[in-house]
């Protein structure tokens, strides 16, 4: 027998009968930072009431990867609230749906298609290097004017481009006044969806008039409409013989099931309308929300940090050179590259604190534990990865920028310095676009900064590091020079 350990319920918050523990929330900082400084007082590991809800917080790596990866499937589930009821008609995709037979067929539907489309391989390389080439000449038609010019949408319409190729194989031109409803949208989703905002807490407050919930319904009524547009297309030329992209895929799957079937049967299988809607709008909003909110971080730093911008350009003159572009297999060979990608995602993770919490599900009667700490069956567990990503025993000043720390010792190839990393989540909930996410950001980076470096316009101020909460953590809004390097001046 081991030692004897005593179990006992984690340290918490003060709490009041319907309001829980909100008196000790209220805070300027936003939920992320205040729930790694409680650590100070309550420990790494500690409970809070949201509402009538228990919440686990954890902040350390230890019982993160004891949550995520030992225990789990007793975590995999997701609790439901009301914005994100909104978003997936009632938790009908992945990312927002319960762990249940459906939620793990249509993982392995995605899972199947993006293998299938090559990921890794030459396809979606070639997909997202012509969206490189796109973004570049954008860069140098702006650059050729002598115009500044905010990043973002032309990163999320490269991002958007690679996704669309993949789910409808079909790409948009800058300004496509569907490409602008998309970006508008998603704005709004973002903004609103899943952040602990209040009704998602108390659920009753939806029969008060509540803007921000409005515009939620009218974001998700846009996709909605776009997503259906796309499916009837889709269904109209659809054919057994040729699978062109993920709808198509999932589409195989759903006349599979009728023909084996009835139309009831593959909706009780988990192949309605419905679902594969929903699967499609979760690929396509969590592949570009996130890997474009990376590229505008990961410019962001750059900007601030102009020697770490140079020490790449300097390693991809030496191993690129002038003639011709990045190509994935020289991942291997650019290692301050790969650095860097790391420390932005480390910094700034996407999902500071991943949304909704995780309850925990066990049919045991018995309450089980995490680390020596108690917890209950309906009890939600949030890991907050900022504080893995930030704690000081782990990274040392974890708010400076510094690739370096992910270099070996010699500087020639990539390392991992520390276990208080999972910018990309684990286990069996861990993000299912991880590899085309670290291709995106490779090729985007350095085809752009092997033609261009980056600065703020003279005399501007440079853009906050400090983000904006919400489903993802989101970078300021700013306008970027963009000078073409020696040699690529058009
Ligand atoms: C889930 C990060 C790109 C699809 C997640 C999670 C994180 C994450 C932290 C939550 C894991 C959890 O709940 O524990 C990122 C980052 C990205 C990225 C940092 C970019 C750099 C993508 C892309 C796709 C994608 C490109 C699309 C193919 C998903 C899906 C889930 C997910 C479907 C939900 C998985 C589930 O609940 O079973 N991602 N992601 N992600 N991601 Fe990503
Ligand atoms: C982004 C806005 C879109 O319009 C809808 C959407 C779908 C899936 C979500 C994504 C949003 C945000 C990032 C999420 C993703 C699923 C997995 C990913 C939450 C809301 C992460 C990082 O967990």
């Amino acid at each position: 027998l081991g030692p004897r350990i005593h179990l006992r319920p984690p340290p918490h918050l003060p709490a009041l009968p319907i309001i829980g523990s909100l008196l000790s929330l209220r805070s300027d900082r936003p939920p992320h930072i205040l729930f790694q400084s409680l650590q100070e007082k309550y420990g790494p590991t500690y409970s809070l009431m949201l509402g009538a809800q228990r919440v686990l917080l954890v902040n350390h790596h230890v019982h993160a990867k004891e949550v995520l990866l030992k225990k789990g499937k007793l975590f995999a589930g997701r609790a439901r609230s009301v914005t994100t009821d909104v978003l997936t008609r009632g938790g009908k995709d992945i990312a927002f749906g319960d762990y249940s037979p459906t939620w793990r067929l249509h993982r392995k539907l995605v899972h199947g298609a993006l293998c299938l489309f090559g990921e890794g391989t030459a396809s979606i390389e070639k997909i997202v290097c012509q969206q490189s080439q796109s973004l570049c000449a954008a860069l140098s038609e702006a650059a050729s004017r002598g115009l500044d010019l905010d990043l973002g949408p032309e990163l999320t319409r490269a991002v958007t481009n690679v996704i669309c190729a993949l789910c409808f194989s079909s790409s948009y031109r800058r300004g496509d006044a569907e490409l602008q409803s998309m970006l508008s949208y998603s704005q709004g989703i973002v903004d609103t969806v899943a952040k602990d905002s209040l009704v998602d807490i108390f659920p009753w407050l939806q029969m008060f008039p509540n803007a921000d919930l409005r515009l939620l319904k009218d974001c998700v009524a846009a996709r909605d409409r776009l997503l259906q547009k796309k499916y009837e297309e889709h269904k109209a030329d659809y054919s057994d013989h040729v699978q062109r992209d993920l709808l198509d895929a999932l589409l195989r799957a759903k006349r599979s099931a009728e023909n084996n079937n009835t139309a009831a049967a593959a909706a009780a299988a988990g192949l309605s309308d419905d679902h594969v809607l929903m699967t499609v709008g979760d690929i396509f909003g969590a592949g570009v929300e996130t890997t474009a909110t990376v590229l505008k971080w990961a410019v962001t730093y750059l900007i601030h940090y102009p020697q770490v911008q140079k020490r790449i350009q300097e390693e991809l003159d030496r191993r690129v050179g002038l003639d011709r572009t990045p190509q994935v297999s020289d991942r291997g060979c650019l290692p301050y590259l790969e650095a860097t990608i790391r420390e932005v995602l480390r910094i700034r993770p996407v999902a500071p604190a991943p949304h909704p919490p995780r309850p925990f599900t066990t049919a045991a009667v018995l309450n089980l534990c995490v680390g020596h700490f108690t917890v209950n069956k309906g009890d939600r567990v949030i890991i907050n990865l900022w504080s893995l990503h930030h704690d000081e025993k782990e990274w040392k000043n974890p708010e400076t920028f510094d690739p370096g720390r992910f270099l070996d010792q010699d500087g020639s190839g990539p390392a991992l310095p520390s276990p208080s990393y999972l910018p990309f989540g684990a286990g069996v909930r861990v993000c299912l676009g991880e590899s085309l996410a670290k291709m995106e950001l490779f090729l985007f980076l350095s085809w752009t900064l092997q033609r261009f470096s980056f600065s703020v316009p003279g005399g501007r101020p440079l853009p906050s590091l400090e983000g904006k909460f919400g489903v993802v953590l989101q970078p300021p809004k700013y306008e970027v020079h963009a000078t073409p390097r020696a040699g690529w001046e058009s």
